[in-house]
């Protein structure tokens, strides 16, 4: 259902609708329910001439009823979130599945840069390549990134993969997606990180597994000409020491 209104472009992107979906329909049911017996009361116990108000000190047992047994429907459905988020939790952010391609992430005021592995599926080797705001993967592979942050906290989000990591300085923090869907989406930092952070969106776009191919060729074999996806930024390859990557304090 949420998924008329964002595209679900990662494996586990269904896992955290359906966890919205659940929350929403728990709450949503309650909150009905509970303004249909507010309101329902209200018109019962409406001023009528000839009636004195009765002053309800809500002591007697009957009357507490009213008051326990949503307590208890509150804590029962409360445990039914608490352990579907867990759940999803567990999927998305403690098990990893295995690492097929890699990529670097690194947040700063106020772009994101991406180092992909290349080729060779390995990081900080010569055929890297760096691209600012664009990030470019392949559909159906399992990503680990590792996230990094060169000044304050950022939050790498994107949307369409239900994903959101904060970025903190001085740590590198894995996780992982499967895109799933052909296509551009996009990022955006979702922590407010200073006066650019509404200026800093990225786009992350999934190619097939040919298309991925050619642009990799294109970019890591300077004399081919064959490029279907064309850069929207300039790009550099990265050689494993560029000391412009380096961390802060860092020396490469
Ligand atoms: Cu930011």
């Amino acid at each position: 259902m949420i998924s008329w209104l964002l595209p679900q472009a990662s494996s586990f992107a269904s896992t955290v609708d359906g966890l919205v979906l659940l929350i929403s329909v728990i709450v949503g049911v309650w909150f009905i329910l509970a303004e249909a017996v507010l309101f329902g009361l209200i018109v019962k116990f409406q001023a009528r001439d000839g009636v004195r108000g009765r002053y309800v000190s809500g002591e007697e047992k009957t009357e507490k009823r009213w008051v326990s047994y949503p307590h208890y429907a509150v804590i029962v459905f409360d445990i039914i979130i608490i352990a579907a988020a867990l759940r999803v939790w567990n999927d998305v952010k403690v098990v990893a599945p295995p690492s097929e391609e890699q990529v670097r992430i690194v947040a700063q005021q106020w772009s994101w840069t991406f180092v992909h592995a290349g080729l060779d599926g390995r990081l900080d080797t010569a055929d890297d390549i760096r691209t600012v705001d664009d990030m470019y993967v392949r559909r159906g592979r399992v990503y680990t990134f590792e996230l990094h942050s060169r000044d304050v906290v950022h939050s790498f989000s994107v949307p369409a993969f239900r994903l959101k990591q904060d970025a903190v300085p001085g740590r590198i923090i894995r996780g992982w997606f499967r895109p799933t869907l052909e296509g551009t989406f996009d990022i955006q930092c979702a922590e407010m990180c200073g006066l650019g952070h509404g200026l800093m969106p990225g786009r992350v776009h999934i190619g097939s597994p040919t298309q991925h191919e050619e642009w990799m060729r294109g970019l890591t074999n300077p004399g081919a000409t064959a490029r279907t996806v064309t850069p929207a930024t300039p790009v550099t390859r990265v050689a494993a020491n560029d000391p412009a990557y380096a961390h802060p304090g860092e020396t490469r």
